[in-house]
């Protein structure tokens, strides 16, 4: 699925982030920066030990915060790792601290001339923050940022499995109903 916003488009699809052409793509990393699981892993195992190497030099990064590195030897030029929240109940802040992510990040990436990104559904693996109310979050917040003044051409949501596709894919018809 694919939509306009202004000048820049809004892709949903699904696959494995690390194989993706973009400038950019979105790392859901911890806040010690320290690798892990989940797209983490896949991201610095495809990309190689100068994304690491750069993390440490960093240090940490706060949730709801992003930080810009290598892309290694993927073909995105730049990995941004940004830090979504653990799910508790819903009442500690979460959505806030995921909007943040998805903010944080995209400023990142305006600021180093990035054209072309791609995010994964940051929090809804190991962080454990339900898919559809995370989607509805993610795809509001991109779509209210390439509504003002970007030069983001293109934002591109790989989602792993078939079912989150479908989940993203409702939400987005759902927004640009409203
Ligand atoms: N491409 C796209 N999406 C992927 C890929 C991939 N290669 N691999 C997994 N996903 P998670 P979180 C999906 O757990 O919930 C790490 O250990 C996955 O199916 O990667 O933010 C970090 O170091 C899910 O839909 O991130 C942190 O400690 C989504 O990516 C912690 O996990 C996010 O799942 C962060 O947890």
């Amino acid at each position: 699925m694919k939509i306009k916003i202004n000048r820049s488009a809004v892709e949903l699809r699904q696959g494995d982030i690390t194989k993706q052409k973009v400038d950019a793509i979105v790392n859901a990393a911890n806040s010690r920066l320290a690798g892990g699981g989940g797209v983490d892993g896949a991201i610095h195992s495809a990309g190689g030990p100068a994304i690491m190497n750069e993390c440490r030099k960093i240090g940490t990064c706060p949730t709801g915060t992003a930080v810009i590195t290598t892309g290694g030897n993927l073909f995105a030029k730049h990995v941004i790792h940004t830090v979504g929240p653990r799910y508790r109940d819903g009442k500690s802040g979460e959505s806030e601290l995921l909007i943040n992510a998805y903010k944080n990040s995209l400023n990142i990436a305006e600021k180093s001339g990035v054209r072309t990104i791609a995010f994964p559904s940051i929090s809804t693996g190991v962080y454990r923050y339900p898919v559809n109310e995370a989607s509805r979050l993610a795809l509001s917040t991109v779509v209210d940022h390439l509504k003002g003044d970007t030069s983001i051409e293109k934002t591109v949501f790989v989602l792993f499995s078939l079912k989150d596709l479908e989940t993203y894919s409702t939400s987005l018809k759902d927004l640009i109903k409203e």
